[in-house]
């Protein structure tokens, strides 16, 4: 019996591990920030590609609107924000001083819409690969991440979000 419950307080402890390590706030190095990411990932590019776009959702939970201010990483000279529209059937993209987030609400950066923008690409961003940035906000400070690679959109959720009931 006591073996038993040994084992079961071993498996409960490296599961609860497991879910930490595996869960979306994981990428995030900075905890205890007011701006939570979820869903961070980058655009794998082909060889020689100078630019490279980057995804994720930021919610503010705090009772202030804030600002995405700028980005820094080690894999580009500049990240830009950057923002797309349409214009006579042609989708075009530019940069935006910043990005603004609502007090307890949400940003979507996505394909189509805000977005990060890697420009001068150090080196190849490959499948597998993580991009770590730090994002510069007006109240919450600095966020630091670690965003994986990835295809498309469609590559990412399930595996960073296993579940275990
Ligand atoms: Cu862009």
């Amino acid at each position: 019996m006591h073996i038993l419950m040994n084992r079961f307080f071993w498996i409960t402890l490296i599961c609860f591990a497991f879910v930490l390590s595996n869960s979306t706030k994981a990428q995030m190095i900075s905890h205890k920030s007011k701006i939570q990411v979820h869903k961070a990932w980058a655009r794998a590019t082909p060889p020689y590609t100078k630019n490279a776009a980057i995804y994720m959702i930021l919610k503010n939970n705090n009772s202030a609107n804030d600002l995405l201010l700028g980005v820094q990483t080690t894999v580009a000279k500049v990240v830009e924000l950057h923002t797309v529209t349409e214009e006579k059937g042609m989708m075009s993209m530019y940069p935006v001083k910043n990005i603004s987030i609502p007090a307890h609400g949400t940003v979507v950066l996505k394909p189509g819409g805000y977005h990060m923008m890697l420009v001068n690409l150090k080196r190849q961003l490959k499948v597998g690969n993580h991009v770590t940035l730090t994002l510069q906000f007006k109240h919450a400070g600095e966020v630091k991440l670690k965003v994986p690679v990835h295809k498309s959109q469609r590559d990412i959720h399930e595996h960073h979000e296993m579940k275990h009931d």
